[in-house]
Order: structure tokens, then C-alpha cells, then sequence
């Protein structure tokens, strides 16, 4: 439990109730992406940690189904209390573990606190149906059960607000957990795996493996004794992660990103439209699932629009996000840098016009972080790779149009469905919008991040299939559904359907 110094930390797993070395006790560094330097090492596990978590969290989860909900609920009020105590702590290390401004950081500690005390509510309810019977004297009714065991999967971008969307429904439900957080991150997921111990949570309830996708991730895919999957990352690791469920009729939730799109009328309050862009677009250096990365604007109101975002765009301040006053930190590293860039050189060779940024910034003041200027295209056509592929980077492009129902179809017309915005002060624009954009968050007069998480979280086509992260719906994926009949008539009562038989 003293395992929490930032400087020269070193990770291990987190198996039942123990901190523990694996067999294999090779390491990598934990970079901080802000100027480059080593702030500790994790364990790059093999499928052997993860056999031994799933032996610990099948033997916790035999007892921990059986402690009643709002009693596993008053563990998760305390980890909702410790969260809050050591917000500032927390949220210092998330900036320095992955580069977001520390307004930002605060911002997501505070999201997994929401979450804690939200389902620890859940404790309390937990609800099925009761129903009538057809029969005389009979009562039914759908109950909730824990799946079981449950592989948890979580990105660098969210590192505790995510993980929280996925183990607090899990935990309340009755499940025990296997955690593998991305490996650019593990000293979030040590700060929250030592909460719940001190929460009370009991030992194997849950576990962390840290190390590899290609190991530890594929490890706990394929685990027989995993019974459902939730995942956050890209799409095309999504997708080899459902075939792999799908050989084993697994159950998998999946949020693999966004080509989100913000749409300006011509009716639209441009100050205020001009803020939502730039946060959305420019927050969290533009690596966010939710992020805004195609601005779908009305021509009358483009170039309007164009100059007032240049004008913004100069005063944001890029930097250590642990500085007073910087509103963009770096990106999380150097393969995240260069696909930045890459994109950035398809778009020009394309024929979108760079209007602003388009370039690593190597300023002395920056040091060894990975910074990219925020950046802006315009005179985008909706076909353009970069108007169609997820490039998690500050880089937003500009698509002009001339009509609503024109944004509405350019919205839809790629292969994501995450989130989408329109300004606009037309309530029929709003009422139609908010019908036809095919997005699974849809925002009026707001950028397209913010999602609050007593909401469904997830989207439509290649972003999700089906599942929600968040909001009660996260329980259905962590959750059977049981249907009990009870006949009290003391004679075998057939079905209605069986009666004539
Ligand atoms: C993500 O980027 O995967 O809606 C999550 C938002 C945040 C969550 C983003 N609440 O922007």
C-alpha cells in the first residue's frame, strides 16, 4: 500500500489482496509526456499473473455474490470518499502520468467521484420487474445476477474516469474484476486499486495485470474463465477483441471512438460556438474519444466563423499542463506525435487548405515533451481521409455546407457514431437535429464532449456494438438477466401454453 511515491515508482500487479511481482519481472518506463522524463516502471505481466488473478477473483466473487447490494454499495461510497480527499493528489499524478491540463485532471477525478457515489446508489436499487402470472396463484419476477468475472480494459486518454464507468457497475453488481490499464498509465490505476483496498473491498474482488495488449490483453480475451469483455481503445483493436469473444460466445462491450462533428448554422451565436469548438476540439490536445475533429459550417457564416477561431486559437497556451495558465499540454508520446503529423501531410496532399498549426512544436520552453500545434484545415471535403479517420490529435477541419439536412448527411457519413454538436438558435434545427444525427450523444448549442455519467456513454456503427458505458445501462453489461416464477397454488400448475396439451 505504500507502493504510491510518483518518482521511481514501480507498478506491480495487483493480485488477491497483494501487491506481487510476476515470474517475468521485466519492466517499462513510465514516461511523463510533458518534458520526457522517467517518473517510474511497470510490470510487463505474461498470461500466467493472469491465470493467477482469475483463480483469486473467481474464489472472492463465490462470496462477494452473496454480500448483500447496498452493503458492496457502502464500499463504493468509500472509495467515492477517499477519491474526494485525495482529489489534488490524484489529479497531479494524472497530468504528469498523461500530459492533460490539471483543470482538466480535476475535471476527471471528479467524473470517477460521480461514479462512485452514483452507483453506489445503485446498491440500493438494482431493480428487475415483478409482473403478474398468467396462472393463479403464481408470482413473477426478473432479478439481476452478477456474469461473474469481468476483464476490464482501459485507454491512456481517461485512465481513472474510465476505469471507473467499468468497475464501479461491475463491483455493485456482484462481479469480481480483472484490470489491465494501458501501460502509459498504471500509476492511476495503482492510486485506485489502493483506494478500494483501503475502502474495504475484499481481497480478489479486484485485480490488476499490467503489461501489453498483445500479452496481458490477449490473455484476458481469451481466458475461459472471463465471462464478459469491456473495452475502450481504438477500433481496429475492438475488432480483433469481438472476434475473438465471438469464437467463445463471450460477451464484449465495446467504445472504439469517434469522427465527431460540430455543425454551425447560420442562425448560430458564433461566440459561443467559436468557445464549444476550440474546447472540444483543442481540450485534452484533442484526445478525447468524444473530441471534435470536422466542423460542418453553413457558408454564409464561414469565413465569419474562420477568422474569430484563428483569433481564439492564438492565445492558447501550450505547455507542462502542471504550469499555471496552459490550456493544451503535449500528446501522450512519440508514436502519438507522428501519426499526428502524418495525417496532418494526407491532409494537404488532399487539397484541405491549413489554415493554422500543422506542426511539431520543439521550442527550447518545451523541453522533451510531445507538443503539436493546434491546428486547422478548412475547404475540407467530407470524402478527405482527414474528415474520416479518428486522428486523436489537436487537428479540427473545416467542411462547408449549405444547408442542414447537407450537415446532417456529411455528419453521418462516416463509419463512427460517438457524438455530435450543432449551434443553432432555430428550434426546428434543434428538433430535426437532434431526430437525424445518428450519434449516440447529441449535443444543442454545446461542443461534442461533456458527457455526464448518469447518461449512456457509447455510440452507434464502428464507435460501439451496443453497449453502453455508464449510466444504469452499464449494468446490463455486467448483469443476467434471471426470471423467477414462484407457484404458491400447491399443485403443479402447466403454462397457459401447455394446458391443452
Ligand atoms: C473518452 O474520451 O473516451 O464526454 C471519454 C467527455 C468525457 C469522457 C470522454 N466525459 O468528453
Amino acid at each position: 500500500m505504500a507502493n504510491t511515491v510518483v518518482d521511481g515508482a514501480s507498478v506491480l500487479n495487483y493480485i488477491n489482496g497483494e501487491w506481487t511481482a510476476s515470474k517475468n519481472s521485466r519492466f517499462t518506463e513510465i514516461i511523463n509526456p510533458a518534458n520526457g522524463s522517467v517518473l517510474g516502471k511497470v510490470l510487463l505481466s505474461t498470461s500466467k499473473d493472469v491465470d493467477n488473478a482469475v483463480a483469486a477473483a473467481k474464489a472472492a466473487q463465490k462470496k462477494w455474490r452473496l454480500v448483500p447490494a447496498p452493503q458492496r454499495a457502502e464500499i463504493l461510497y468509500q472509495v467515492g470518499a477517499l477519491m474526494k480527499e485525495r482529489k489534488e493528489r490524484l489529479s497531479q499524478i494524472l497530468t504528469s502520468e498523461m500530459g492533460k491540463v490539471i483543470e482538466e485532471a480535476r475535471g476527471e477525478v471528479q467524473e470517477g467521484i460521480d461514479m462512485a457515489f452514483y452507483m453506489a446508489g445503485e446498491g440500493r436499487r438494482l431493480t428487475g420487474d415483478t409482473t403478474p402470472s398468467e396462472l393463479k396463484d403464481k408470482f413473477a419476477m426478473s432479478v439481476r445476477v452478477p456474469v461473474g468475472i469481468v476483464g476490464i480494459i482501459t485507454p491512456w486518454n481517461f485512465p481513472i474516469a474510465i476505469a471507473t464507468w467499468k468497475s464501479f457497475p461491475a463491483i455493485v453488481a456482484g462481479n469480481a474484476v480483472i484490470w489491465k490499464p494501458a501501460t502509459e498509465t498504471p500509476l492511476m490505476a495503482q492510486e485506485l486499486v489502493n483506494i478500494f483496498t483501503e475502502a474495504g473491498l475484499p481481497k480478489g474482488v479486484i485485480n490488476l495485470v499490467t503489461g501489453s495488449g498483445a500479452e496481458v490483453g490477449d490473455a484476458i480475451v481469451e481466458h475461459p474463465d472471463i465471462d464478459v469483455i469491456s473495452f475502450t481503445g481504438s477500433n481496429e483493436v475492438g475488432r480483433r477483441i469481438a472476434e475473438k469473444c465471438g469464437r467463445s460466445l463471450k460477451r464484449v462491450s465495446l467504445e472504439m471512438g469517434g469522427k465527431n462533428a460540430v455543425i454551425v448554422m447560420e442562425d448560430a451565436d458564433l461566440d459561443l460556438a467559436v468557445e464549444g469548438i476550440l474546447w472540444s476540439a483543442f481540450g485534452t490536445s484533442g484526445q478525447r474519444c468524444t473530441a471534435c475533429s470536422r466542423i460542418i459550417v453553413h457558408e454564409k457564416v464561414k469565413e465569419e466563423l474562420e477568422q474569430r477561431l484563428l483569433a481564439e486559437m492564438k492565445k492558447l497556451t501550450i505547455g507542462n499542463g502542471l504550469e499555471d495558465g496552459i490550456k493544451v499540454g503535449p500528446v501522450i508520446n512519440e508514436r502519438a506525435i507522428k501519426k499526428i503529423h502524418q495525417y496532418v501531410e494526407i491532409g494537404q496532399e488532399e487539397g484541405a487548405k491549413l489554415l493554422a498549426g500543422g506542426s511539431i512544436l520543439e521550442d527550447k520552453h518545451l523541453g522533451n515533451g510531445y507538443y503539436y500545434a493546434p491546428t486547422l484545415f478548412t475547404n475540407v471535403r467530407p470524402t478527405m481521409r482527414i474528415a474520416q479517420e479518428e486522428i486523436f490529435g489537436p487537428v479540427t477541419s473545416i467542411i462547408p455546407v449549405q444547408s442542414l439536412e447537407e450537415a446532417i448527411e456529411i455528419n453521418n457519413g462516416v463509419s463512427y457514431g460517438l457524438s455530435s454538436a450543432i449551434f443553432t438558435k432555430n428550434v426546428n434545427n434543434v428538433f430535426t437535429a437532434q431526430r437525424d444525427l445518428d450519434t449516440g450523444i447529441v449535443y444543442i448549442n454545446a461542443g461534442t464532449t461533456g458527457a455526464e455519467i448518469h447518461l449512456p456513454f457509447g455510440g452507434s456503427k464502428g464507435t460501439g456494438n451496443g453497449h453502453r458505458d455508464s449510466g444504469v445501462q452499464a449494468l446490463d453489461v455486467f448483469t443476467e438477466w434471471k426470471s423467477v416464477y414462484v407457484d404458491f397454488s400447491g399443485k403443479l400448475q402447466r403454462a397457459q401454453i401447455d394446458m391443452d396439451v
